[in-house]
């Protein structure tokens, strides 16, 4: 039988951060509990020697029906695990969501595909209870054929097997919101 407990989730071997870092899209995702980032869904990873932020944008909807694009800042902590962070993130307007979740890198290739992994919550015997991940691509489009064999093989490892919709691209968050003035 399968083991979900969180701590025996395996992470990715000798995460190499720089080349983890710059543009990823959000191609998928598994929503937790109260969902937030609904789509159009861009992140923008940089770590490196002397930093370890991220900002990403997306799609929301605050207070039921006002439609938005978040502009999210997030910096990094090291565990003791080199593909555990911990994330610290709030959004450059105040009415955004903030929060500190784990950000896990599962398994990534650096140049096409990345499968990330947090659990907010655990249940009693150590699976996780309120979870979200994303899948990402360098590619707005979608993830290659052959990559999509590897995802699915890390989505049913992370016990998330079928538990995540397809995130779309259509530019809405491409423009800023121009000044009323
Ligand atoms: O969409 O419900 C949700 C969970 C995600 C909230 C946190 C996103 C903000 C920062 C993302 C940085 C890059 C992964």
């Amino acid at each position: 039988e399968q083991d979900c407990r969180v701590a025996n989730i395996p992470v990715m071997q000798n995460l190499d951060r720089s080349r983890y870092s710059g543009v990823w899209y959000a191609v998928g995702k598994k929503d937790p509990e109260g969902l937030f980032l609904l789509d159009n869904i861009v992140a923008n990873i940089n770590m490196d020697a002397n930093s370890m932020t991220a900002t990403a944008k997306g799609r929301v909807i605050i207070l039921n029906n006002w439609e938005t694009c978040a502009d999210m800042i997030a910096t990094f902590e090291e565990t003791d695990n080199p593909a555990k962070f911990k994330m610290r993130y709030w959004g450059a307007a105040s009415y955004l969501q903030t929060g500190y979740d784990d950000h896990w890198v599962i398994d990534t290739d650096y140049d096409n595909y990345a499968v990330h992994y947090s659990c907010r919550a655990l249940e009693d015997d150590g699976t996780c209870k309120d979870s979200y991940s994303f899948i990402f691509s360098r590619n707005p489009s979608g993830l290659r054929p052959e990559d999509v064999a590897i995802v699915t093989q890390r989505k049913t490892e992370i016990c998330l097997l079928g538990k995540y919709r397809r995130v779309t691209h259509t530019g809405f968050c491409d423009t800023p919101p121009t000044d009323p003035n």
